[in-house]
């Protein structure tokens, strides 16, 4: 043990440690300074970053042996504090920063070692700081941190007043439609939110801590499990295997689809008979510390059969591949489009024919902060479980028959989420969390290492695709024919759904009068297949933009103009037959023509020998809400002080689910004339709230929001007195009228049939992307230079979020067109490994255009955005390599070797 005094955030503390701590757990758990927080806990992800005297270290890789005795340190919490900010904080806050704000006390302590050594750094000296101090963001796309910084300068150095840095409620007293900071924002800034493994560290002493047995093998049959070694490790007390499970020990994928071959109970709890992937979890070892549960993990004696791996859709669907669950086929779950007439005959008479094959990949969600939760039993002996589940009662759902706990006994809880991106759609811990509360009648905690989020949570399912587009020689689209195959991993759930997405989105954006295709849902050993942003968009979108591309070289046409001459305009049709609800396509191509040709003339001037320049364009479609009668309620209660409390889910992946609330309640509202703070918000529990639904499909804003729109309705019709006045709450009282009103929304589409046909969305967002790259051709290397982006979303309820949602989703395109994968689970189970895009990977320059198409259904006209920026990003970017240097790259991520290769093959 070491005993040293520190200097931290201005005050000497005196520290006892051992020498090898690192000095995160130092600040975390020995100073309870949780504004450090810690994410990939390897020095990949700067979440942990502080200053030691004047240097600007990563603290989860610096131990604190190695800290001088008086060291100074500061984190988050001597930057600023909430009612003492500093412009830096300021700068976040209305400049949009903070998205989840997991990655935001690291980002702001960097940035104010950065002025501390210079005070008047131009952006690219910011982004180079930023990149060579590893500071990573997977929400914001860089730009909005950028821009903080330079205002943040400025102030400091006296060239801009501190005001410049404030926000005030606008005169109209609205919020709707303008940049109000959300609610959270000074707690996520500060470093006060507080995330799972925050929690954790405040839990009652008696709390267990796990850690899990994995399988290392992807495939297996289990002969035996032996934990007796284990169980007398030391602080161990107890581990538990699916022997302790009283439940049916399965994740229920809740299958709708009654085509699918499977029954949906197909995901182990804790594996009994199999392994189905690596990592699978074989035990749980719960013990008095972490440390302690850890070690005891290599004392169960797991015996295995290992089976034959297969470890991609092709593997899985040959003839001779066993059934993954047997008596269940490998390719359990096919969909069919089928739209105008018979496709053979057009491809045969038609003039102009296209075809290609086409493979996205598994990309990995990596959210700065790993998954997290704990569980325990409430006063009322309910088991409690806190997770980061975007999908609170879906999940409750899933889980609870596996788990054996009757409904009424379980509660689902979302703690403030460090970024999902989809991956939390699916249930990861809970019933992990669920089953060894109950087994050790004691709360219970887990956490993640970085390892085990890569390759025990869900990821993006690869798809195969191969596709024909027939057209008339002036560029006219007759006919599609479609083929596509999901590999979704060992676990069904939402893999039929996201096989019906290749009906829906393969080919949309473009008045396609004749479809034919096929989807498969392949089971098969890799990583199971989780929601991810844009859930089968960006999949199925990439063939058909690529093929676009390829169609126009063939005709001799421009791309933008092949695209112009096919979108939906009045009298098209969508993929599914429907009738889209805005025809904003040509509005937003004729605004980005002009741009468009600029580029252009702009890449071929800059273009050298060595340096080729590019531009690239693709349409992006999606839906928002989830298919058919989609569903959501809202509760709104007024308060003894004449404020209001509103009441739903709407989980908070990190996208602002404050803000969505705050912002159409203040609207729905405004006779009343509330302050945005006066709208309490209980969000996100089980126990307390009334189901607004899961928040994917970006169907909150929508979905909730119409159901929060209703219940604020009928609050203000409660309220009102017959001369149109608002009674206050004693008046309420007093005439002994109810205080709380419940709303809901439910849409008016219907899912589609066997022929993928219907109406299955009531709201679609539309996008246009365009991407400029510079593509070097002696190393292979893609630089995307800029990327500009025309949306229609609808009504815009809140600029600076709805701005944040873009950069963020563009730069995980770009990272999907590039960089990202996860097929080799040794190499890619890190954020370096796995291609993570940091600052410098990522353009500054980044472009938004709005054509706000009211939409007559929506909240205020809103229609929602969350997974537009993540449906065609990759595919602007590819098809602007190609205008670049003329290779074509189809299957992604078109990392440097692959264009190189393509490069010499030309
Ligand atoms: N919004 C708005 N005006 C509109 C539409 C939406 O101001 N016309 C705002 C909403 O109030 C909300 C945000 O934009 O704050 C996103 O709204 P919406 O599109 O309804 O999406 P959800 O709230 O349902 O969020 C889910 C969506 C999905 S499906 C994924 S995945 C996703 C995403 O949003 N994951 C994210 N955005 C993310 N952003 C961050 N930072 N982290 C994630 O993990
Ligand atoms: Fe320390 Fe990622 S760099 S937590
Ligand atoms: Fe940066 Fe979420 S705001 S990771």
């Amino acid at each position: 043990m070491l005993s040293k005094t520190l200097i931290v955030n201005g005050i000497a503390r005196d520290i006892v440690a051992d020498g090898e701590t690192t000095l995160a757990d130092i600040l975390r758990k020995n100073l309870s300074l949780t504004g450090t927080k810690v994410g990939c806990d390897t020095g990949h992800c700067g979440a942990c970053s502080v200053i030691v005297d004047t240097k600007l270290i990563r603290s989860c890789s610096y131990k604190f042996k190695r800290l001088k005795q008086h060291a100074t340190i500061t984190t988050i919490e001597g930057v600023g504090t909430p009612d003492n900010l500093h412009p830096l904080q300021l700068a976040w806050i209305l400049h949009g920063g903070a998205q989840c704000g997991f990655c935001t006390p690291g980002f702001i302590v960097s940035a104010k070692a950065l002025l501390d050594l210079n005070p008047n750094p131009t952006r690219e000296d910011v982004r180079d700081w930023f990149q060579k101090h590893k500071n990573a963001c997977r929400c914001t796309g860089y730009k909005q941190l950028t821009d903080s910084v330079m205002d943040a300068a400025a102030v400091m150095r006296g060239d801009k007043d501190i005001k410049t840095l404030s926000w005030e409620m606008p005169e109209d007293q609205r919020i709707w439609g303008t940049r109000y900071p959300k609610p959270s924002a000074v707690a996520r800034v500060t470093g006060m939110t507080d995330f799972g493994a925050d929690k954790i560290l405040k839990m009652p002493e008696d709390t267990l801590h796990m850690a899990l047995v994995q399988a290392e093998v992807s495939h297996a049959n289990i002969i035996s499990i032996d934990t007796t070694e284990a169980e007398k490790m030391e602080g161990v007390f107890k581990v538990v295997t699916h022997k302790d499970v009283p439940g049916k020990n399965r994740i229920t994928g809740l299958i709708t689809f009654p085509t699918n071959k499977g029954d949906g109970w197909d995901r182990p709890i804790l594996c009994d008979e199999k392994v189905f992937q690596y990592g699978d979890a074989l035990a749980i070892v719960c013990a008095d510390t972490e440390a302690h549960a850890k070690a005891a993990v290599s004392k169960v004696k797991v015996e295995l059969e290992q089976l034959p791996e297969y470890m991609n859709a092709p593997a899985a669907m040959d003839d001779n591949a066993m059934e993954i669950h047997p008596g269940t086929p490998n390719i359990y779950f096919e969909q069919t489009v089928k739209k105008g007439e018979d496709t053979q005959n057009i491809f045969e008479k038609a003039p102009v024919v296209v075809e290609d094959d086409f493979y996205t990949q598994r990309q990995p969600h990596m959210p700065i902060e790993p998954d997290v939760g704990f569980a325990y039993f409430d006063d009322e002996e309910r088991l409690v479980v806190h997770s980061k589940s975007v999908g609170l009662y879906l999940h409750h759902a899933m889980v609870a028959p596996g788990i054996g706990i009757e409904a009424d006994k379980l509660v689902l809880v979302q703690n403030p989420a460090g970024g999902t991106f989809g991956y939390k759609f699916n249930p990861t811990m809970e019933a992990l969390l669920g089953v060894a509360a109950l087994a050790t009648k004691r709360p219970v905690a887990l956490c993640y290492s970085y390892v085990q989020q890569q390759i025990y949570t869900g990821k993006r399912s690869p798809w195969f695709s191969h596709l024909k587009l027939a057209a008339d020689t002036s560029g006219k689209l007759l006919a599609m024919d479609s083929d596509w195959t999901v590999d979704h991993g060992p676990y069904s759930e939402f893999g039929d759904l996201l096989t019906l997405r290749g009906a829906q989105f393969i080919g949309s954006g473009y008045n396609i009068p004749s479809i034919n295709g096929i989807g498969r849902c392949v089971a098969t050993n890799h990583a199971w297949g989780a929601a991810f942003r844009g859930f089968g968009a960006p999949e199925g979108e990439f063939g058909s933009e690529v093929l676009m591309d390829e169609l126009a070289e063939k005709l001799g046409m421009d791309p933008l103009e092949l695209r112009y001459a096919n979108v939906y305009r009045k009298g098209s049709t969508t993929p599914t037959g429907q009738e889209p609800e805005v025809y904003s396509l040509p509005e937003m191509i004729d605004i980005l023509r002009p741009i468009y040709k600029e580029a252009q003339a702009k890449a071929s001037a800059n273009s050298t020998e060595m340096v080729k320049h590019g531009v690239g364009v693709s349409i992006g479609i999606i839906c928002a809400g989830l298919d058919g009668p989609d569903h959501g309620s809202a509760d709104i209660e007024l308060n003894e002080d004449n404020t209001v409390t509103l009441y739903t889910t709407w989980e908070d992946h990190g996208q602002g689910a404050d803000s969505g609330t705050t912002c159409t309640a203040h609207e729905a509202l405004r006779p009343l004339k509330l302050m945005p703070e006066d709208i309490r918000l209980v969000l996100n529990d089980t126990g307390r709230c009334p189901d607004g639904g899961p928040a994917g499909g970006s169907r909150s804003q929508v979905i909730v929001g119409n159901a929060i729109v209703d219940a604020c309705k009928k609050l203000l019709a409660g309220l009102k007195t017959d001369d149109g006045a608002f009674r206050t709450y004693d008046q309420m009282v007093e005439e002994g009228l109810p205080l709380r009103y419940s709303g809901s929304w439910t849409a008016p589409a219907e899912a589609c049939g066997l022929d993928g046909q219907g109406n299955p969305f009531v709201f679609y967002m539309y996008g246009l992307f365009m991407a400029e790259v510079a593509v070097t051709l002696e190393t292979g290397v893609t630089e995307v230079e800029k990327m500009t982006l025309v949306a229609d979303i609808g009504t815009v309820g809140n600029k600076l979020i709805v701005d944040g949602q873009m950069y963020g989703g563009i730069a995980q395109g770009i990272g999907m067109a590039l960089f990202e994968d996860f097929e080799d689970i040794k190499k890619h189970s890190t954020m370096l490994g796995a291609g993570f895009p940091y600052i410098k990977q990522i353009p500054d320059d980044m472009d938004l255009i709005y054509v706000e198409t009211p939409r007559k259904e929506g909240p205020f006209g809103a229609s929602g955005v969350g997974e537009l920026p993540l449906t065609t990003p990759h595919a602007a970017v590819i098809n602007a390599i190609t205008q670049a240097c003329g290779v074509r790259i189809t299957k992604l991520p078109a990392r440097p070797e692959k264009v190189l290769a393509a490069l010499k093959n030309q």
